[in-house]
């Protein structure tokens, strides 16, 4: 490890002449970066092998993550960091003439992931690295990430987001690893070929290993196309395609898969490939199969990688020879499943006909597990047809992916505490009743080390100087801050910090958009996918609330605002586009118009992921957490945010609720109708909407200006959100809320008046805040889950 700046320097012009046959002064950007890459990927070879090999020697259990997805943003910070180097190369790099910021700008974000999910799984990564823990990851290897969002017009326009274009430095293809996936029909096999990432431990020796696997033609069916006749040649290329497509993209859509064979496809290719891997390992390093569940937990990031289950039942039984009793209960001992989604549309399911045509062999034994539950269900419930009807796992010409993960797993566990409550009261209540002691909460967390160490240095460096570091290690020792809250000199400082990071936000607006912001106004942000769930549409209807009551009094006394969007809708989801059209439309009058241009600005700021989030969060005065109670399983940006120091306005959905009871109710603001409030107004159809709309007429005006002609959007261009909000089935609450949701916003400008105040609660917020690093969330995973203990890496074998 280069710990020695002199040293650092030398090695880095080396490298540069090596990798690229360049000097200093000739090299560009990208290849300086790929210099400085390179260098951290020789700082762990060694770490990595020795974690391998004290894993194996020590036989202790180790945790396999699968998951569809996996967002992990860029990586060379997160990376310098972790190998306790990063300020002395950066210094480095400052006294050769170079700007670090640049250098990490040329890495492309890794975007193999919607959103929440994905993101969750790469904090949980590095938190287990962090903890010591012997943990990995499982998942594909897309050639294309999440699409590129454009806004042209307002509409959001898709473009591929091909981030490997360039070498990937963080990977190492490992093609003595590779293992074949054998589907029915046309696919027949598949070369799986693993690329292995490093997880690097913060502070530790531990690297682990995140393993995506990219599919091939094999070897052996890698014909010489020159040989065969046109026909031949012509359909040898076309098989070509359909393999590589198994691991092409990744599908932009995070609620309907129906009817999509390739994403089945991509499913078993997965859990397939990750299976087969995992029982290799277990018999070469612990000498046989039977022991499996004590040396590995697979755990299952939703319900996409639920074919596992069938998966190993296959291994154990067609390969290994086990009977089925003995199969079923090393595979229910291995698994557990976490669900993070109760959207109906979300819940996979598929039909029996497409798992049958493409997988004959896993669905002979997805239909015998559903064969052997049913029997258990009819000695439990004799008689009852409809539970058990409700309960199996194929019915109806549908595989439940849900009911499949639950009957084949040992933990079954939401996201925050009410996603929990309403799977156990609701979703999968029948299966609550019968296997009660499977059900578990493990609230969501953030890796505090990404989210405030790495995104907001400023304010970082002043909580260490306030507290000293131990937060880093342990961050519910952010607590101590709150001795702070009421200090004027530490609440001018955290002041200034947000100014700093405020200003800027404002000229990546300003630089990218030509929109000039006010900094001194409240910093309001929304960022997330766009779902109508999510309520953006609520957010977008108080901004035209707002815009009015300014036109009709342009002296109106509130405060400054900017309201900043960011997400990207799925490119079929015509609702959730609308709503981005009309955001843009909105900044294009309010911003545009000089009459209201000091007090409201609205920016919509395009192509949000992982490094976008780093700049927007550290600059938010407000989050906005606004979905329709008992929707949002969790959520993780309104914990980015209050780490940050930004203030939640928030329903009680999701983690929502556990921000509230760690802060305390007087340093949040609550709003909106609760779940049992819903129920017990609505019933479980939905309210309808007309009645609101028909009864209060600030809502009726502020609806009817999506269609009224008064904006000058073009005709009937937002019809389909007055018939969402008044015709629909007013399952969202939109209108409900809208008049609590006016209320909260005007105790924001209070509460923003009084600086004392403000500045009081925002550090209670960050204080508070340690207590959702992923750390503990994966540490209680850890130990009431998965079974896995920290494992020490030495230095030195
Ligand atoms: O658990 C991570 C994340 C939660 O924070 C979000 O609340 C939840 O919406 C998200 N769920 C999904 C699953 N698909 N859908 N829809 O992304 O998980």
């Amino acid at each position: 490890m280069l710990t020695d700046k002199e040293q650092f320097k030398a090695a880095f012009v080396n490298r540069l002449l090596a990798l690229h046959r360049k000097t200093l002064e000739e090299a560009s950007l990208g290849e300086k970066y790929d210099a400085l890459a390179s260098l951290v990927r020789d700082s762990i070879g060694r770490r990595w092998v020795n974690t391998d090999y004290q894993y194996a020697k020590t036989a202790e259990k180790q945790l396999y993550y699968f998951s569809i997805e996996f967002l992990p943003g860029r990586l060379l910070d997160q990376n310098l960091r972790n190998i306790g180097v990063r300020d002395l190369w950066v210094e480095a790099l400052n006294e050769l003439g170079l700007d670090y910021g640049d250098l990490e700008n040329q890495e492309p974000d890794a975007g193999l992931g919607n959103g929440g999910l994905g993101r969750l799984a790469a904090c949980f990564l590095d938190s287990m690295a962090a903890l010591g823990l012997p943990g990995h990851g499982c998942g594909i290897r897309y050639q294309y990430g999440l699409f590129e969002q454009k806004i042209i017009d307002g509409n959001q326009i898709e473009q591929p987001d091909n981030w490997m274009k360039n070498f990937n430095l963080w990977e190492y293809r490992r093609e003595d690893k590779a293992v074949k996936v054998k589907f029915g029909g046309h696919l027949n096999t598949v070369l799986a070929v693993p690329y292995d990432l490093p997880i690097i431990g913060f502070a530790n020796n531990t690297v682990n290993t995140l393993r995506l696997w990219s599919a091939e033609l094999p070897r052996d069916l890698t014909v010489i196309l020159s040989s065969l006749t046109p026909d031949d040649a012509n359909k040898a290329v076309q098989h070509k395609y359909s393999v590589e497509a198994l691991s092409q993209i990744l599908y932009p859509d995070d609620r309907y898969q129906e009817g999509r064979t390739l994403r089945l496809a991509q499913e078993y290719f997965l859990v397939s490939a990750g299976v087969q891997s995992i029982v290799r390992y277990v018999k070469k390093t612990h000498g046989g199969i039977t022991h499996l569940a004590e040396k590995a937990a697979i755990h299952i990031n939703d319900t996409h990688p639920a074919l596992a289950i069938p998966e190993l039942m296959r291994i154990l039984m067609d390969d290994e020879g086990l009977g089925w009793e003995d199969a079923w209960r090393i595979t229910a001992n291995t698994f557990s499943y976490t669900n993070h989604t109760v959207m109906p549309e979300a819940l996979e399911k598929w039909p029996v006909d497409t798992v049958q045509n493409l997988l004959p062999r896993i669905y002979e034994i997805i239909h015998e597990i559903n064969e052997r539950f049913c029997r258990e269900l009819w000695k439990r419930y004799p008689g009852d047809w409809d539970r058990i009807a409700a309960m199996a796992v194929t019915a109806y010409g549908y595989v439940k992916m849900a009911h499949l993960a639950v009957v084949g797993s040992h933990s079954v566990n939401g996201v925050s505490k009410i996603h929990t409550e309403i799977l156990k009261q609701d979703v999968l209540k029948l299966f609550y009743q019968h296997a009660p002691s499977k059900f578990n909460n493990k609230t969501n967390g953030i890796n505090h080390r990404r989210w405030l160490v790495e995104d907001n240095p400023q304010l970082s460096r002043f909580i260490t100087e306030t507290i000293g570091d131990n937060w880093i290690f342990r961050p519910v020792d952010l607590g101590r801050l709150t001795a702070s809250a009421d200090n004027p000199e530490f609440q001018q400082k955290l002041k200034a910090i947000k100014r700093e990071r405020k200003i800027i936000l404002a000229r990546y607006i300003n630089g990218k958009y030509g929109v000039e912001i006010d900094v001194n106004s409240i910093f309001d942000v929304q960022i997330k996918r766009i779902h109508a769930y999510k309520r953006q549409l609520l957010n977008a209807l108080r901004i035209i609330d707002l815009y009015d009551r300014l036109k009709a009094n342009p002296d109106l006394d509130v405060i400054p605002r900017t309201f900043i969007f960011a997400g990207k809708a799925a490119p079929g989801y015509v609702l959730a586009k609308k709503v981005i059209k009309l955001i843009n439309t909105l900044a294009k009058v309010i911003n545009n118009d000089a009459a209201v241009n000091n007090k409201i600005k609205v920016v919509f700021i395009e192509n949000y992921g992982v490094s976008l989030a780093e700049i927007i969060i550290p600059a938010a005065d407000v989050s906005e957490q606004i979905s329709t109670a008992g929707t949002e399983a969790s959520g993780t940006s309104n914990m980015k945010l209050m780490m940050n120091g930004a203030l939640t306005v928030g329903t009680m959905d999701g983690a929502n609720i556990e921000i509230k009871e760690a802060v305390g109710i007087e340093n949040i603001i609550p709003f909106g109708l609760s779940v049992e409030e819903i129920i017990s107004v609505c019933g479980y159809s939905g309210c309808d909407p007309r009645t609101v709309y028909n009864n209060n007429p600030r809502v009726r005006q502020v609806v009817d200006r999506l269609v009224d002609g008064t904006l000058p959007f073009a005709a009937d261009e937002f019809h389909i959100l007055y018939d969402h909000l008044v015709y629909g089935d007013g399952h969202f609450m939109e209108l409900n809320d809208f008049d609590a949701f006016l209320a909260a916003q005007e105790k924001v400008d209070i509460l923003f008046r009084d600086e004392k105040a403000w500045w009081k609660i925002i550090t209670l917020n960050i204080s508070k805040s340690g207590l959702f690093s992923s750390d503990y969330t994966v540490n209680e995973y850890a130990r009431h889950i998965w079974r896995i203990r920290p494992v020490e890496i030495k230095d030195k074998l």
